[in-house]
C-alpha cells in the first residue's frame, strides 16, 4: 500500500492522443431482482444509457447512472440525452484527447449534468487504459486487489421481511449492512435490526428525508452504534449538516451533497460530515472522484464507494475506483446477482470474506456480453 498520501501515482492518459471515431449512446433495459425502495421512491427496473467510444480499433465503455426523474439529483436520462447530443459529444469529436482530464476540460464550461459527463469520462478512461494495456485500477494508482463490500437494503413492506434480508446478506459475507430510512421507518426499525444483528457494521441512509427540526429524533439513532448516518438533510445544505453533526455522536456521511472536490473541502472544513461517499456518476467522473479522494485523505476523512444500482459496466468502474488507498470502508458494490438475474459483463461475486476482486484485465477488465446487450437494447444513437 502507498505510504505517501500526497503524490498518488496516476496516469489518466492514453498511450497517444486519441481522436474519437464514434461515440454511441445505447439504452438498455434491466429489471431488478427485487424492487428497491428509498425515501425518494421505489425502483423496479432501470433504463441504463451506456456510452461506447471507439478510436483506432479500441473501444471504451461507460455507464450513465441517471434515472427517469430528478429524484436523487437534478440529472435525468432525457436531460443527459439532450446535452450529450447537443453539447458534450460535439465538444469531444474532432479534437485530440490525451487524457481523462482533457475530457473534463472540454466539458467544464457546461453546468451540471454530472452523470452524463461521467458517462463520457468513464468510457474514455476505459479506452485510454486499454490503449496502454493496463487495468483502470493500475492506471489510477489503485493499491488493493480486492475491496471490502457491503449491501444497501431498501425499505420493505414490514420489519420481519427486512430482518430476513439483513440475515441473508450477512450470511453471504457482506461486511456492512446499510438500511434505507425515512420518517416512519427509522428508529424502531433500526432497533429491531440491531437486536438481530448486534455486532456487525450497520449504517443508515436517509437520502435527504429529514430537516434540522428532526435532530432530537435522529439522536435516538446514537444508541445503536451505527457506522454512519448518510445524507440525513437536504442535498444543498452543508450548514444544517454541520449543526446536526455537533448534536450527534454518530458520524454523518454525505452523499448527495458532495458534488465535487470543493464541496468535500467545504463540508470537512465546516464539520458537516466526518465521512464521504464517492460516486463517480454523481461527481461527473474520475477527475472529480480522484480529487475528492485526495481532499478527504488530506483531511484524514475516510471515503467509501457508493453505488447507483449499476450494471456490470458501472460496477467495474466502481471497483477500480475503490481500489485506491483511502477507500477504507466497505463500498455499496454488491454482487451482480443482488441486482440482476443476468448481468451485461462477467458477473461480479462476493467472496465469503465480504470482498470483491478488482478486475485486472485491460480497461474495465471484464468481458462484455455483447449478445445480451444487443438483446436488451431499446434505442441507439451514434455520433461521428
Ligand atoms: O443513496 O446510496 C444511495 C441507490 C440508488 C440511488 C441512491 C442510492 C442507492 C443505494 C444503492 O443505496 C447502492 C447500490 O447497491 O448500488
Ligand atoms: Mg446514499
Amino acid at each position: 500500500m502507498s505510504t505517501d498520501a500526497s503524490v498518488p501515482v496516476r496516469a489518466l492518459a492514453a498511450a497517444a492522443p486519441v481522436r474519437l471515431e464514434s461515440v454511441e449512446v445505447r439504452y438498455i433495459a434491466l429489471t431488478l431482482v427485487r424492487p428497491f425502495e428509498t425515501s425518494f421512491g421505489r425502483m423496479d427496473a432501470r433504463v441504463i444509457p451506456l456510452v461506447r467510444m471507439v478510436a483506432d480499433g479500441v473501444e471504451g465503455w461507460g455507464e450513465i447512472v441517471a434515472d427517469d426523474l430528478p429524484l436523487f439529483s437534478a440529472d435525468t436520462i432525457a436531460g443527459a440525452q439532450h446535452v450529450l447530443a447537443e453539447a458534450f459529444i460535439p465538444a469531444l469529436l474532432g479534437r485530440p484527447l490525451s487524457s481523462v482530464q482533457d475530457v473534463a476540460a472540454a466539458l467544464r464550461r457546461f453546468k451540471g449534468h454530472a452523470m452524463a459527463k461521467a458517462g463520457l469520462e468513464l468510457a474514455f478512461m476505459d479506452l485510454a487504459a486499454r490503449t496502454r494495456g493496463v487495468s483502470i485500477s493500475e492506471a489510477i494508482g489503485g493499491t488493493r486487489a480486492r475491496v471490502p463490500v457491503g449491501v444497501s437494503l431498501g425499505i420493505e413492506k414490514d420489519v420481519p421481511t427486512l430482518v430476513e434480508q439483513v440475515l441473508r446478506h450477512v450470511a453471504q459475507g457482506y461486511q456492512r449492512i446499510k438500511l434505507k430510512i425515512k420518517p416512519g421507518w427509522d428508529v424502531d426499525v433500526v432497533r429491531t435490526v440491531r437486536e438481530a444483528y448486534p455486532t456487525g457494521l450497520l449504517s443508515v441512509d436517509a437520502n435527504t428525508a429529514y430537516t434540522l427540526a428532526d435532530a432530537d429524533h435522529l439522536r435516538a439513532l446514537d444508541a445503536f452504534d451505527l457506522l454512519m448516518i448518510e445524507q440525513p438533510l437536504q442535498h444543498d445544505d452543508l450548514v444544517d449538516h454541520a449543526a446536526l453533526q455537533k448534536l450527534l455522536r454518530t458520524d454523518i456521511c454525505l452523499d448527495e451533497s458532495i458534488v465535487h472536490a470543493r464541496a468535500a473541502a467545504h463540508a470537512l472544513a465546516l464539520g458537516s460530515c466526518r465521512l464521504v461517499n464517492i460516486k463517480i456518476g454523481r461527481v461527473g467522473g474520475y477527475t472529480e472522484a480522484l480529487g475528492i479522494h485526495d481532499t478527504c485523505q488530506a483531511h484524514g476523512a475516510p471515503v467509501w464507494c457508493g453505488g447507483m444500482l449499476e450494471c456490470g459496466i458501472g460496477r467495474a468502474h466502481n471497483l477500480a475506483l475503490a481500489s485506491l488507498p483511502n477507500f477504507s470502508l466497505p463500498g455499496d458494490i454488491s454482487a451482480s446477482k443482488r441486482y440482476w438475474t443476468r448481468d451485461v459483463t462477467t458477473p461480479f461475486e462476493v467472496a465469503a470474506d465480504g470482498t470483491v476482486g478488482v478486475p485486472t484485465g485491460p480497461g474495465i477488465g471484464v468481458a462484455i456480453d455483447m449478445d445480451f446487450i444487443d438483446d436488451i437494447t431499446t434505442a441507439r444513437h451514434e455520433y461521428r
